[in-house]
């Protein structure tokens, strides 16, 4: 029965937000994880808002699709798995490759389009991707990640690692027909795979409610057996916590697990967004229990840094934005044999050749 095996965390907890409270009690982290989780998500957060303020300045063009309020999804994932496992995501990209340690002036570079990319300035904002840190990309079609990441996952098993794949989707992907299927084979094959619907309520404009009679999407992989998971997704400790648990079944050989991490995106869809589905009193209530402002609520209150240190974070992460801001804008375009590159037409890209004759 589907319902036996469904695990849920003690990190359930409902979408209704309630505001942050200075709470003095025992750590269940050391001092280094509440700094390390402290210092990334500040990271992506900075990143990000002076991201949106290029964009509005056309510094550079394409989409852009902003991760603010959902750091903690990443971060407690990352902090969580291993250095060799690996990760992908939909084109809300930004966040996943500065909590695995990509340099952002790679990043920032990407968003300008310029030759010192990480994707050599061909991807753009959607499609960061970063084989070093093992993060398998930014993808654009929406829910295409979920069976390539289930791939990507077997390929692992194949070959005998231990490493496991953590394959982000939002809950408008969590729609798509081929999560069907995915599951289905990564139950039946019991691959090592850990399924992430960061659950922000919206796909665009439209919530959960309004796309399916089933709105607990914990439940999606029932019919399969799949273990799952409800997290809270505005506390890093929360997700890492239910990152664990569900590595140890996937490391174990016991097959993927889903997690339902419940999340909020304080800005809209993409930069164009008007945003008349949600009222600001929503977005505020979610604001008020945000994850960076909890952790160094944390830190402050068990005193784990000095103010000075704090604000040298502070500084540290401004500084990492401007140098990579310095970087982008001083790097040069792709010229235009750079066209030629990384295309199916190339003589050894992977799989073509069988193909042809
Ligand atoms: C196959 C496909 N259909 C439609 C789109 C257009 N589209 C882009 S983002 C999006 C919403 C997806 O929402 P969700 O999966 O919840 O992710 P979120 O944006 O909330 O992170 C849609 C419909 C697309 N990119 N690909
Ligand atoms: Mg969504």
């Amino acid at each position: 029965m589907a319902g036996k095996t469904t695990t849920k965390a003690k990190t359930t907890t409902k979408r209704k937000s309630t505001t942050t409270k200075s709470t003095k009690s025992k750590l269940k982290y050391s001092k280094e994880q509440y700094v390390q989780w402290y210092k990334s998500m500040l990271l992506i957060r900075k990143f990000e808002e002076t991201a949106s303020k290029l964009y509005i300045q056309q510094k550079f063009g394409g989409f852009c699709h902003l991760y603010i309020g959902q750091e903690a999804v990443v971060c407690g994932t990352v902090s969580a798995c291993k250095k060799y496992d690996k990760h992908m995501t939909a084109y809300r990209s930004h966040g996943h490759p500065i909590a695995m340690g990509t340099d952002p002036r790679k990043l920032m570079a990407e968003l300008y389009g310029r030759i010192t990319g990480c994707s050599k300035g061909k991807g753009g904002s959607m499609h960061f991707f970063d084989k070093e840190v093992n993060f398998m990309g930014g993808h654009g079609i929406v829910g295409a990640q979920i069976p390539m990441g289930a791939g990507v996952a077997f390929a692992d098993k194949y070959k005998g690692n231990d490493s496991v794949t953590f394959v982000s989707f939002g809950d408008g992907a969590a729609r798509q027909g081929a999560l069907h299927e995915t599951f289905n084979m990564a139950m039946t094959w019991k691959i090592p795979a850990i399924f992430i619907v960061e659950n922000n309520n919206y796909a665009m404009g439209t919530s959960v409610e309004r796309t399916s009679n089933v709105t607990d999407l914990s439940k999606l992989g029932d019919s399969y057996e799949m273990p799952s998971m409800v997290v809270d997704g505005m506390t890093v400790e929360s997700v890492h916590e239910a990152i664990e648990e569900a590595c140890k079944k996937a490391r174990k050989g016991d097959g993927p697990v889903l997690l339902d991490i419940r999340t909020y995106r304080y800005k809209g869809h993409s930069m164009s967004d008007p945003q008349k589905y949600r009222t600001k009193d929503e977005v505020k209530k979610y604001q008020d229990e945000d994850p960076i402002e909890k952790v160094l609520n944390t830190i402050r209150t068990n005193k784990l840094l000095t103010e000075k240190q704090i604000t040298d974070i502070q500084d540290w992460a401004k500084n990492e934005v401007a140098e990579a801001v310095k970087f982008a804008e001083e790097s040069a375009d792709p010229t235009a044999d750079e066209l030629y590159k990384d295309v199916y037409v190339q003589d050894d890209y992977p799989y073509v050749n069988e193909f042809i004759d």
